[in-house]
């Protein structure tokens, strides 16, 4: 079977599941939300991460109904936890492809209405490249996602070209710093520059910045005295299946 078979039979016959990775308030400790990251499990139980399938979908032009159901798991999981007393902001990624769809909002729309899900329980997660490739458009569809209430993070920051004007006339919410710069904090000098010059960007922009790949307490420490509120990492968790990422905020709390 092919990958691109395998992706096609998962969305068809209930083979994808989300993980969800916990994202720390590091100011308070507190559990403010978690990020969702698709998995292809085989009948056999093999798992396939998304660096493998992601571009095959992107390719066979399946990316859309993927990045559909996964808003829609997200949304059904996040309203199960709320029920049983653990409310979170849920954050999902979004292809470039998905999201250069002129009706994106619209269709997000749709899908938290037929979920009953609260928008602003909702944060999706953009990369810079498909923000700014074509800015004004993106402007225009981060305006009506804004209106429905939904968060919007652009993720990955610091790996792409963004021009700092054109960060500046965007209409997001969060920052997030890419981990290649975060887990090199205790051993390279720039990394440690780079990072602490993207929180004070996000920063003066009034934006949450989120500090992504903590993997020790050092990383931890350097993004605390530099002021950044939220992080997630292996330091805390690796990405969880949902009932392990429940339990894993049920011991912590
Ligand atoms: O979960 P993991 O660290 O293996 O993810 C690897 C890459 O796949 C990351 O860049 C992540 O953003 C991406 N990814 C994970 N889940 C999704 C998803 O649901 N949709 C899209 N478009 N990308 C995802
Ligand atoms: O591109 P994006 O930021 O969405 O990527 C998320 C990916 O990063 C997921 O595949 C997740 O498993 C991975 N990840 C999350 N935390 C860490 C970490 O602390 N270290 C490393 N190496 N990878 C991480
Ligand atoms: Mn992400
Ligand atoms: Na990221």
């Amino acid at each position: 079977h092919s990958l691109e078979a395998r992706v096609r039979q998962a969305l068809q016959q209930g083979g994808l599941r989300l993980h969800y990775q916990p994202v720390v308030d590091i100011r308070s400790g507190r559990i403010t939300g978690a990020e969702a990251l698709v998995r292809l499990c085989d009948r056999e139980g093999d798992m396939v991460g998304p660096d493998r399938f992601i571009p095959v979908a992107e390719s066979a032009g399946l990316i859309t109904e993927l990045g559909e159901w996964v808003v829609a798991e997200a949304c059904r999981q996040r309203g199960v936890w709320r029920e049983e007393g653990l409310t979170l902001s849920i954050a999902v990624n979004v292809s470039p492809l998905q999201f250069r769809q002129r009706d994106f909002a619209e269709r997000l729309s749709g899908i938290l209405a037929d979920n009953g899900a609260d928008p602003c329980g909702l944060e999706v997660e953009v990369t810079e490249s498909a923000v700014m490739d074509n800015l004004d458009e993106a402007i225009k569809v981060l305006d009506r996602i804004k209106a429905l209430g939904v968060k919007v993070a652009l993720d990955d920051f610091g790996t792409g070209y963004s021009s700092l004007s054109r960060l500046t006339s965007l209409p997001l919410d969060k920052l997030k710093v890419d981990q290649s710069f975060v887990r090199r904090i205790e051993s390279d000098q720039a990394s440690r520059t780079v990072t602490g010059a993207i929180i004070a960007l996000g920063h003066s922009l009034k934006l949450d910045v989120i500090g992504e790949g903590i993997e020790s307490e050092d990383a931890l420490r350097y993004l605390q005295e530099h002021g950044c509120s939220l992080a997630q990492g292996f330091w805390f968790s690796r990405p969880l299946p949902a009932d392990e990422f429940a339990q894993w905020c049920r011991a912590r709390q």
